[in-house]
């Protein structure tokens, strides 16, 4: 039944009534990505560079209990990119301090400390040939929860991102294990694609 619903995706048309039907009867039977869904559990953020260039769309989709969420970067350097909600809906290439420091540290949600924030997503994985595409499922956050207040914005960066798996083996300025940097960013580098959410 998924599979079939997928498969409709791909060729583009009558969507809007199956999406319809599916969230209705059921949010864990509804297909990937509602494409043309325009609606309060719908959110298309479109990722842009410091020099305005789109360079992504990353879908979310709140469903019952979860959001779906779909990336589909393109121009990035192959490899891994670190990849997370801030916390202000704000992407400024020219901000004070760096491109996209407007949109402020990590939404943290409830976290404490980087791989618990609620912004902190799975990371990009580029191929060679510049795209990628990724695919996931969480509920650390909700779409309303990103929307709330001052919005947030979806960050592309331009390193890997260790999630703050530091062993304490390792010695930072002397202290062992993750460093204060570490445990709020993931040291994945500086801010390099920016989408508002809001
Ligand atoms: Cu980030
Ligand atoms: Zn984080």
């Amino acid at each position: 039944m998924r599979r079939g619903i997928v498969a409709l995706v791909g060729t583009g048309m009558l969507f809007t009534t199956a999406t319809a039907t599916a969230w209705g009867a059921s949010g864990s039977s509804a297909p990937d990505i509602a494409e043309d869904a325009r609606s309060a559990a719908f959110e298309r953020v479109v990722i842009r560079d410091v020099a305005g260039a789109q360079v992504g769309v990353v879908r979310l989709v709140q469903d019952v209990g979860y959001v779906r969420v779909r990336a589909t970067p393109s121009q990035f350097t192959p490899g891994f990119h670190g990849f997370h909600v801030h916390d202000i809906g704000i992407c400024d290439p020219n901000a004070t301090g760096g491109p996209f420091v407007s949109a402020g540290g990590h939404y943290v949600g409830g976290g404490t400390t980087h791989g618990d924030h609620a912004g902190d997503m799975p990371s990009l994985l580029i191929k060679e040939s510049g795209d990628g595409r990724l695919g996931f499922r969480t509920d650390s956050f909700t779409l309303d929860e990103l929307r709330a207040g001052n919005g947030s914005a979806v960050m592309v960066h331009a390193g890997r991102d260790n999630f703050a798996n530091i062993p304490e083996r390792y010695s930072a300025g002397g202290v062992a294990g993750p460093d204060a940097t570490t445990l709020a960013t993931g040291d994945a580098g500086s801010r390099i694609g920016c989408g508002v959410i809001d």
